[in-house]
């Protein structure tokens, strides 16, 4: 019967439109930005035809619309598990590893995303979910009390838990099974303003870190923002101010190029919203929490080993250069430092190419030339042994082949940690500063290598996390593929 079952894109997506709804709906400062990140992206379609034609070869015009990520936190590894499970049924995996302790941020993360690129151009959403190292509390009562509370809560409806095990059973959904799965599993997502937790307890975990407040003190896991992606995040960035949504000091990431790389980030700073804490005697006492935001992002060409390293290097250079995290104080200084600190990171996309520093895509383009290409020689999967490289080049540059740049689907830890720390409790100070120990990617930190780290993460998720380069270089291998046999039908 599985041909009555519904495509996990399509349930991804009505659930990324149901979850947009929620959002806007509880925090309407996140309808403003979406509005103004509408007007910044259909003017720069307008005015720079080359990003339209560029998002138009990459098939991802029809997505810019509806993108967007959020992001999660978790207490326990029973959580994360059922959690990596739901999101299984919306054709949602999970992509890299994210270590942000060696920051201060007590979690450690991954990204459940769709990996083919139909399934990401037909919906692109995902979730950047973390897990709280409760290992890392050195106050054993209160990690002993934080344990008992996540133990009592279940963040999951018996319905939801019910309809996970019938997709794994069945493979697949029903349109009726999935309309009530978007229904249930918004649930865990939802804003509690009552905490099952006493004032006094949110406030001893408020004391040790403002994310374990978050979330031991909750009934579940609020989705604690939603980001939409935007063509032009300096625009975005100065119309937010313009518009009284007040900005995050800083844009996290590269600085402005020609041709992106990677991800810039900003966000809105967290509100301080209403919550009524349960007293132990019965009712409730009131408070208030800080946690939920909105963020911004900006998406340019993924990197290969080669170009992240080189990214890793020059922004580690750059905030050692400036000495202190970078704030509202330094903003102006630091963009600066970072920009001729990035004058070393070639802003061509051929250049890119050629140095072997970022993916793209193969397209065969429709031209009347004779030449007949040497298409055996290339080695798909290595593009950059001399014989292939050649090859292409010389298929580039008799205009049979064009390149169009493999948009970065992931996320950076240095950049999320800077979102994390701009939108806790007690963020406006900078004592916490850990951020030039911090290489991107590197194993440097303390306790633990970054592979005991990774490892304890996935026993917690029950799968293996996809590692993000491979994805890239398959698209940019199979894309290649394609194009080769496209010209080859051609000469033949
Ligand atoms: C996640 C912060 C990181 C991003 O886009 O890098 C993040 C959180 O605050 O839970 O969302
Ligand atoms: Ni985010």
């Amino acid at each position: 019967m599985s041909h009555t079952f519904i495509n996990s894109d399509a349930i991804r997506h009505n659930f990324s439109i149901a979850m947009s709804e929620m959002y806007q709906k509880e925090v309407p400062l996140y309808g403003d930005l979406i509005d103004l990140v509408t007007e910044v992206n259909t003017d720069v379609l307008n005015k720079q035809p080359d990003i339209r034609q560029q998002l138009e070869h990459t098939g991802e015009i029809d997505r810019l619309g509806m993108e967007r990520h959020g992001a999660i936190r978790l207490g326990t590894a029973d959580e994360l598990s059922m959690m990596c499970r739901l999101f299984a049924v919306m054709g949602m995996h999970p992509v890299g590893y994210y270590d942000l302790a060696p920051a201060g941020v007590p979690v450690h993360s991954t990204a459940f995303r769709a990996l083919e690129k139909s399934s990401l151009n037909k919906s692109p959403f995902r979730v950047f979910t973390s897990l709280l190292r409760l290992d890392l509390i050195d106050d054993e009562a209160l990690k002993q009390e934080a344990i008992a509370a996540l133990d009592k809560r279940a963040i999951f409806t018996d319905n939801v838990v019910n309809l996970i095990k019938r997709f794994e059973e069945q493979g697949g959904l029903t349109a009726a099974d999935a309309k009530q799965f978007v229904k249930e599993a918004l649930e865990t997502f939802r804003w509690h303003d009552k905490t099952p937790v006493s004032k006094a307890l949110y406030q001893q975990l408020l004391s040790q870190h403002g994310l374990i407040a978050d979330v031991v003190g909750f009934k579940g896991p609020h989705i604690n923002h939603l980001t939409p992606r935007t063509l032009d995040i300096d625009a975005v960035q100065a119309g937010m101010q313009a518009k009284g949504i007040p900005p995050k000091a800083i844009i996290e990431g590269p600085p402005r190029r020609r041709c992106p790389i990677l991800l810039r980030q900003t966000s809105f700073r967290a509100l301080e919203e209403a919550v009524n804490f349960k007293n132990p005697n019965g009712g409730y006492q009131t408070g208030h929490h800080t946690a939920r935001f909105g963020e911004i992002e900006q998406r340019g060409v993924a990197l290969t080993p080669k170009g992240r390293a080189l990214y890793d290097q020059l922004l580690s250079q750059a905030r050692r250069q400036l000495g202190v995290t970078p704030n509202a104080n330094n903003a102006l200084e630091y963009y600066q430092v970072l920009e001729s600190a990035f004058a070393a990171f070639p802003d061509d996309y051929r250049a890119l190419h050629d140095e072997g520093l970022a993916y793209f895509y193969y397209q065969a383009v429709d031209s009347d030339t004779d030449n007949e290409p040497t298409l055996d020689s290339i080695d798909v999967e290595n593009v950059n042994d001399p014989l292939s490289k050649q090859v292409i080049t010389d298929l580039l540059e008799q205009g049979m082949i064009r390149l169009e740049p493999i948009v970065y689907e992931d996320f950076l830890p240095v950049s999320a940690a800077g979102i994390f720390q701009s939108n806790l409790h007690d963020d406006s100070t900078n004592d916490n500063e850990k951020d030039n120990e911090t290489d991107e990617h590197s194993g440097k930190q303390s306790g633990g290598g970054i592979n005991s780290n990774k490892e304890a993460f996935e026993n917690a998720l029950g799968a293996q996390v996809y590692d993000e380069l491979e994805l890239y270089q398959t698209l940019q291998a199979e894309s290649l593929k394609a194009c080769l046999g496209q010209l080859n039908s051609k000469v033949l």
